[in-house]
């Protein structure tokens, strides 16, 4: 019995050296306040699009609500956050920046 229980063990101690690294999308989110060139600037900066690409982005946060601006590593995700976060607050934008597992 104790040995069958150290089997088990054993074997989810191996299955997590195989498992991919959970994936998470980074989300910003609508407010009144953030400047749309502003917004336009960030997902270029941060995530690399084009200017139609983030005017897109940014227009579809502006109408829904929110919108996904890439999926990343836990590490890479919480990084692109934090980097917005502080990027928004040093000039004093109220802009939202979170992340949710894919
Ligand atoms: N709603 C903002 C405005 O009208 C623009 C905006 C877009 C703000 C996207 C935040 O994540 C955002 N100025």
């Amino acid at each position: 019995r104790e040995e069958i229980e150290g089997d088990l063990k054993t074997l989810e101690v191996e299955k997590e050296k195989f498992k991919r690294p959970s994936m998470y999308r980074v989300i910003l989110l609508n407010d009144d306040y953030t400047p749309m060139d502003f917004v336009v600037e960030i997902l270029s900066k941060f995530f690399g699009m084009n200017s139609d690409q983030a005017t897109d982005i940014m227009l579809t946060i502006h109408y829904k609500g929110k919108a996904s601006c890439g999926i990343f590593s836990a590490e890479v995700a919480e990084t692109k956050v934090d980097l917005v976060c502080r990027y928004a607050r040093e000039h004093q934008h109220p802009l939202m920046c979170t992340m949710e597992k894919v």
